[in-house]
């Protein structure tokens, strides 16, 4: 059945780590979380500011020549800038300096220092900036993962995608639109790994993706100062609405080894899940020594198999 409302994400005024714990927490639904004390950053951080505090160590950011990016045919490329060059260009709408076109959009999501092994950490990449930003202790510091640079020009979209930590997403300055799905809503969204290839999640093409419309849509508007609770697994998809900086925390909620421990980014399914998708390859593999008819018929059965011993909640 087609999903016909659009749904909105709850919101919670003043919430302490008891609160989120007791009442929020447990649902596993997003939340948006309204005057949690993020530190001076809400009012500090315009653009000259970040520029002069942040200076000029080199980022990598990704630019496109249209807001919208997209993976599948990659939109966009890589390209290094001073932190303070690259905020400037982030926060206006057209370039004297470009590498595509005068309006290219640009996205910072910040890394780790050994990109390939270390999780992003604000407070180690840019320790001046770090110290306006307070991090809500909703959880305990071991559980703590990565916390994320997030500065994006205005109209940046980023595709829909889920993560495999729980997450607070603060939204700094600007305003940004997130539409979330819920990790029931799996089947319905053409996924290719963690990202959804449905890109035009407003005006969807339904020839190309018919199940797209069973999936369910929840929405909120992150204003400056809001943070947003993204459960692991749910998928996201933001739109910032004005040039805007954010940070995000990721933190782990399943026990330490149950993670891929080479995962910098957060992305990594935790490791049974990725040896069950292995062994789902060898099995794939096994079928196709049987004729269409068989195979068919036989990976129908197995699929019953799963939904009866693999699904432990309802789908939509
Ligand atoms: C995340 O917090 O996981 C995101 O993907 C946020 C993206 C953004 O805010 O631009």
């Amino acid at each position: 059945m087609d999903c016909q409302e659009k749904l909105e994400v709850p919101v919670y005024t003043d919430v302490d780590k008891d609160t989120f714990l007791r009442d929020i927490y447990p649902l596993r639904r997003p939340a948006v979380l309204k005057r949690v004390p993020l530190g001076p950053c809400v009012r500090a951080w315009t653009v000259s500011y970040l520029a002069q505090k942040g200076g000029d160590r080199e980022v990598k950011v990704h630019v496109s020549p249209e807001p919208r990016m997209d993976f599948l045919h990659k939109n966009f490329v890589y390209r290094t800038l001073p932190f303070d060059k690259f905020v400037q260009r982030a926060a206006e709408a057209n370039h004297t300096d470009f590498f595509i076109s005068k309006d290219e959009s640009y996205y910072l999501r910040s890394l780790g220092e050994d990109v390939r092994k270390e999780p992003a950490d604000i407070r180690k990449q840019f320790p001046e900036l770090a110290e306006d930003f307070h991090i809500p202790q909703f959880f305990e510091p071991e559980q703590f993962f990565s916390s994320v640079f997030r500065i994006s020009s205005p109209g940046l979209q980023l595709w829909t995608h889920y993560d495999v930590m729980d997450n607070l997403l603060a939204q700094v300055t600007g305003r940004k639109r997130i539409v979330l799905y819920s990790p029931k809503d799996a089947l319905h969204l053409y996924l290719t790994g963690d990202k959804s290839e449905v890109l035009d999640i407003d005006t969807p093409d339904l020839q190309l993706y018919p199940e797209f419309a069973k999936a369910c849509r929840y929405e909120c508007v992150l204003e400056p100062g809001d943070l947003l609770f993204i459960p692991a697994l749910w998928f996201h998809n933001t739109l910032a609405l004005e040039f805007g900086v954010g940070v995000n925390v990721f933190w782990k909620h399943l026990p330490p080894d149950s993670y891929d421990k080479k995962d910098p980014y957060g992305n990594k399914d935790p490791v049974a899940a990725t040896r069950a998708l292995q062994s789902l390859e060898r099995t794939l593999g096994i079928l196709e020594e049987l004729p269409p008819d068989y195979r068919d018929f036989y990976a129908r059965r197995m699929v019953l198999r799963i939904q009866n011993r693999g699904y432990s909640m309802q789908t939509t």
